[in-house]
């Protein structure tokens, strides 16, 4: 037998070190990760470090060579066998694997057959490390030796391991702020946080989730449907159906506030396009229109819209339920014989779009992948809006008719940056460079807006569509106070934060005469109903919060994801009442009823989508389906 002479523990570093870099030539081969800086290339390269520090780690607690050496290769065997298949999947869905897909069957019928031809021969080489530590075992007898580890050698091993993993998430924060409750784009976690970790992240959303479903009691959904019905708004007659069988096209405008429209910066137009629509005789404007998001941004404005339900206070619905059961705007159009589809020149995982869409009932999304972006087309976040919408049209024009088409605009995002020849006015002047740039951002949005009419009226699209634009949520944070005081010339109180939150809402009816500015104050809920209704298709059944703003029943009152509210006569913020009209703060106690009845709002909304209520009720009759409930429970 040959002398073996390697330290005791050579085969743990050998098992990470191989581990670590066959995941980083994978990260290489398998995955189209776009990085974009050094410090996106450090972070990917560190990423998958910190988890096989730990898991191999726990090989030093063995106490035989036999049974710590079986321990390492079987650890071995299951992280070769994750990241392969995360390999697999990614040849066919360009995506990274998430529990719920590995329950959702529909998901692989595309597999079955051709799953053989996305399997390479190739493929051999994710095992090799395999391999290897087999041979280093049994031919070179590396783990042969095993000593005990004293209990202070092993804490300072784990505390290395956990500086490791500290500093991985401290450099993926810098890189990418709020990784964790925000940017919940798988791609980014898995280039932030590796593909194991990301794995055990991914268990924590899924199982949290699971774990409020399994304890929902159907029977919750007696009290939520009594509040439901006692604040159902009938439509208004004039309204209903004046654009019945008309293609319904929803743009969302991306970070667009509404202190916007109908102001100047310096002397300039900010938006001159959307500025005349305002007074146009075929557009509604609503001029007291809030987003109601969190910290879903884009995607939460998405859900409201399509679900006239609130997001979640602590992270965003569409990453953390996007297996629920839906009855989403898109499907009650789908059954009206409408083509549904979402278009966004975005990677299609950014917010789990691609698996929320499936449960929202859309029927196709173009992602980035069905966009040409030639050179000079990308800006800030991707494709700029023009080239955008310009392809947009050209997509609808192959649609099959009545379409519903919903647009999500990327370019106006933080940092809003441009290229110089979009930059259409000056900037501002003030010492926030993101307010600054924020006014010519909006510009070249408005513009890109104008010239989407314009295609739209070349492809033959425009007389028989309806056209609803509303802004996603605000594009100036609460960090540039200071700026926009200075803009709108007056101190930012709770009270002025509060109507910031005001969003430019717009529904187009081209050639109906009809349009006019609408002053009530409403919200980002209430756009489902509105525009159903308009379309001429009942909402008496729909399980949803918000209301018609036509409606002789609409109340004035948007709530805030946060608790605070807006009445025509009230706003609620930062813990303080106030008058809407003067903005003077005012005794709480004309609040508090209000106060109540937002908190049980919202309560209720999350109560639908904790315990994913809505498969206890019955879109078509109206009934619940309580029994179901008491079935599933036992
Ligand atoms: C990303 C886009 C922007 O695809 O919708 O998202 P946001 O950061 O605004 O939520
Ligand atoms: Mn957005």
């Amino acid at each position: 037998m040959k002398k073996n002479n390697w330290p005791t523990h050579s085969i743990l570093v050998i098992a990470i070190v191989a581990t670590w870099i066959k995941t980083y030539v994978v990260y290489h081969t398998s995955f189209d990760l776009k990085i974009e800086n050094m410090m996106q290339q450090v972070i990917l390269f560190i990423s998958p470090l910190s988890f096989l520090l730990f898991v191999y780690g726990l090989s030093l607690f063995f106490k035989s060579p036999k049974a710590r050496n079986r321990y390492i290769v079987i650890t071995n065997a299951v992280l070769t066998i994750i990241l392969y298949a995360n390999a697999v999947f990614y040849r066919f869905f360009t995506d990274f694997i998430t529990l719920p897909v590995l329950f959702q069957t529909s998901n692989f019928g595309d597999l079955g057959s051709s799953a053989m031809e996305s399997i390479y021969f190739t493929d051999i080489f994710f095992f090799t490390d395999v391999v290897f530590l087999i041979i280093a075992l049994k031919w070179l007898k590396i783990g042969d030796k095993i000593s005990v580890v004293k209990s202070t050698t092993r804490r300072a091993y784990f505390v290395f391991a956990a500086a490791v993993l500290f500093l991985n998430l401290g450099l993926a924060e810098i890189e990418r702020p709020q990784l964790l409750t925000r940017s919940f784009d798988r791609e980014m976690l898995v280039k932030n946080l590796g593909p194991y970790n990301y794995h055990l992240y991914d268990i924590y959303i899924q199982s949290k989730s699971h774990a409020q479903r399994a304890l929902a009691d159907g029977s919750e959904l007696v009290e939520v449907n009594n509040y439901v019905r006692s604040n159902q708004a009938e439509p208004n007659a004039e309204m209903f159906g004046l654009a019945d069988g008309r293609n319904l096209i929803v743009v969302s405008m991306e970070s667009l506030q509404n202190f916007v429209i109908n102001n100047d910066m310096n002397g300039y137009e900010v938006t001159p396009f959307l500025n005349s629509l305002t007074k146009d005789k075929d557009t509604f404007y609503f001029s007291n229109f809030y987003h109601q998001t969190g910290l879903g941004k884009t995607s939460d404005s998405e859900f409201i819209v399509e679900n006239s339900l609130y997001g979640l206070g602590g992270g965003a619905v569409f990453f953390t339920h996007g297996g629920n059961k839906f009855h989403s705007m898109a499907e009650s159009l789908n059954e009206k014989g409408y083509y549904t589809n979402v278009m966004h020149p975005n990677n299609k995982s950014f917010w789990n779009r691609d698996m929320m869409y499936q449960a929202l009932s859309i029927q196709k999304f173009y992602d980035v992948n069905s966009y040409v972006v030639n050179e000079g087309d990308a800006v800030n976040w991707g494709m700029k809006d023009i080239p955008f919408f310009e392809q947009s049209v050209d997509h609808m024009a192959q649609m099959p008719q009545p379409f519903y088409s919903r647009l999500i605009t990327l370019t106006n995002h933080h940092p809003f940056d441009l290229d110089e020849e979009d930059q259409l006015i000056p900037p501002y002047n003030s010492n926030s460079r993101t307010l600054n740039k924020y006014f010519q951002s909006a510009r070249y949005m408005d513009e890109a807006l104008k010239s989407f009419f314009e295609d739209l009226k070349a492809q033959g699209l425009y007389d028989n569509s309806i056209i609803v634009m509303y802004g996603d949520h605000y594009g100036i944070s609460e960090n540039h106070n200071a700026a926009m005081a200075q803009y709108l010339g007056k101190e930012i109180t709770p009270y002025e934060s509060a109507k910031l939150q005001r969003v430019p809402f717009f529904v187009h009816i081209p050639n109906s005469g009809v349009g006019k500015e609408v002053t009530e104050t409403a919200g980002q809920i209430d756009i489902r109903p509105t525009v159903l209704h308009l379309l001429g298709i009942e909402t008496a059944k729909d399980m949803q919060l918000g209301a018609d703003v036509f409606s002789e029943d609409h109340e004035d009152f948007v709530v805030f994801r946060n608790g605070d509210f807006v009445t025509d006569k009230l706003v609620f913020a930062g813990n303080a009442c106030y008058d809407n009209e003067t903005g003077l703060q005012i005794d709480i106690g004309s609040c508090e009823p209000y106060i109540e009845r937002a908190a049980q709002e919202l309560g209720y909304s999350d109560q639908i989508i904790n315990g994913d209520l809505l498969r206890f009720y019955d879109l078509k009759t109206g009934n619940l389906l309580i029994d179901e409930a008491e079935k599933e429970e036992q």
